[in-house]
């Protein structure tokens, strides 16, 4: 089904006239209302006029992650706080999260974008959903809420976690539609299979899963073991939140719609920027053509991918491929955002740990678990008289099983995920050799 027909099949020649006219007044807009812009375009010695439509982006500068915390929290706001709506933040980050602003017109869009999402995904009027997204500061949980409620459907607001309610509201209230990280929803079917719930006591016909990488592996299995149809949602909070593409549940596997006409969607080389030719992949780069409380031009979002018309496809917005990376070391955990740096910074607060450490990512089953290695300063090891012993035995002393604990107490403040912490004997972590260090070591084999 589509949500919005004639936007979603507009003619090639009508959507790049829109996206022209959307251009030359975002950019007018944003050098009038907010200095970093009107800063950034002076630099490169700009005039908003010079940009015509979308095929002289390439001389408007990048924006990135950095620019939105170097403006933290409101500095990017292209209206007056008094004017934004609703706040939220990138998942993840404790320490400074990305902040983003809506006006109710923002708002608006992102329950369209989401609407036409779940529409593409299979849901339709009067079905229900239950929704598994997070609710709260993270995009995930009201994105979907307000999408759906768009599209008239009913909504359970479950939120995630607490698999016990989850599986008892799946079987009592028996909604047509689940939305959650692609992880959480294989948690969801391995539960019911351990609990030897038969599939036939649900109703589950079709799931919209993102915030996370995932492949066909996992999607057989979700598919196989909740009986019901899976498709990709994709998007970011500083876009947007989810819904800035989507997959159609009648063509898997073959990319997801960008809903263009808000989201202009580029593809550069991830070292020199250098706009990419359609399916080749590269970085992600995205514009918001419509939004007003605080629009982005030249988003990287470094996640890489490609975009591609897909002639047999029913709309004529332009698809991307499924997420194939990261081009900054974010990883994703749980569907929450973690930079290896995180560690650090926590990392440097402990006069007792060295500053070399190792990340080992894993998926235990459906969940992910992240173990962080660490080693103790020699001068600790000396002051207790333990230079010589082995890693075995170093959690037996409560000097040091007490440093380890308090360091993931601090991890979890910081990053809000819990991780298993090692210690390490000094020198035990490996060092950079010239090369590269891998300070990640991701075993799940996702991208
Ligand atoms: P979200 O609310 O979607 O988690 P965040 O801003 O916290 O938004 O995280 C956005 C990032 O999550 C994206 O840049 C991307 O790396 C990842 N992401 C979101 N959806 C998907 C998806 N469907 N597939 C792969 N990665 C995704
Ligand atoms: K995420």
């Amino acid at each position: 089904m589509l949500f919005n027909p004639a936007i979603e099949t507009l003619p090639l020649p009508k959507l790049r006239k829109l996206q022209n006219e959307r251009l030359r007044n975002l950019v007018n807009y944003v050098y009038d209302r907010v200095p970093f812009y009107r800063q950034q375009f002076d630099e490169v010695g700009l005039q908003p006029s010079q940009i015509k439509g979308i095929d002289d982006l390439p001389l408007l500068p990048f924006t990135n992650k950095q620019d939105l915390r170097n403006n933290y929290p409101f500095g990017l706001l292209a209206v007056p706080r008094a004017e934004i709506s609703r706040i939220h933040c990138s998942s993840g980050t404790t320490g400074k999260p990305t902040v983003v602003g809506y006006t109710a017109g923002d708002i608006d869009i992102f329950s369209e974008v989401v609407a036409r999402s779940l529409a593409a995904g299979g849901c339709k009027p009067g079905m229900m959903l239950q929704n598994g997204y997070g609710y709260g500061l993270f995009t995930g949980g009201l994105g979907l809420h307000y999408g759906a409620e768009k599209l008239g459907m009913t909504i359970v607001p479950v939120s995630g976690g607490m698999t016990e309610r989850q599986l008892m509201l799946l079987q009592d209230f028996k909604p047509d539609v689940l939305c959650c990280t692609p992880s959480y929803a294989q948690t969801l079917a391995e539960e019911l299979q351990k609990r030897e719930i038969p599939l036939e006591s649900l109703n589950l016909r079709y799931a919209l899963l993102g915030a996370e990488p995932w492949t066909e592996t996992i999607r057989q299995h979700v598919q196989n073991g909740l009986g019901l149809q899976a498709t990709n949602i994709y998007g970011l909070s500083e876009i947007i939140g989810p819904g800035v593409s989507q997959e159609d549940v009648e063509e898997p596997g073959s990319g997801s719609y960008v809903w263009e006409d808000h989201f202009y969607p580029e593809i550069v080389d991830k070292d020199t920027g250098e706009v990419l030719p359609e399916g080749e992949l590269g970085v992600l780069v995205l514009t918001t053509l419509t939004k007003r409380g605080m629009p982005l031009i030249r988003y990287r979002t470094n996640d890489i991918t490609n975009l591609f018309y897909d002639q047999c496809g029913k709309r004529t917005h332009i698809k991307m491929g499924p997420i194939k990376g990261r081009a900054d070391g974010m990883l994703i955990i749980r569907g929450v955002n973690l930079f290896y740096t995180q560690v650090e910074e926590v990392l440097q607060m402990f006069e007792h740990l060295t500053p070399h450490y190792q990340l080992i990512v894993s998926r235990e089953g459906t969940m992910d678990e992240v173990e962080v290695h660490v080693e103790v300063s020699e001068k600790l090891l000396r002051a207790l008289d333990l230079q010589h012993i082995s890693i075995v035995e170093l959690c037996r002393f409560p000097v040091l099983s007490e440093l380890s604990a308090t360091f993931g107490k601090r991890l979890k403040e910081n990053t809000g995920l819990t991780m298993k912490v090692t210690l390490k004997v000094t020198g035990e972590i490996p060092r950079s050799e010239g090369g590269k260090l891998n300070r990640v070591v991701d075993n799940r084999q996702v991208y």
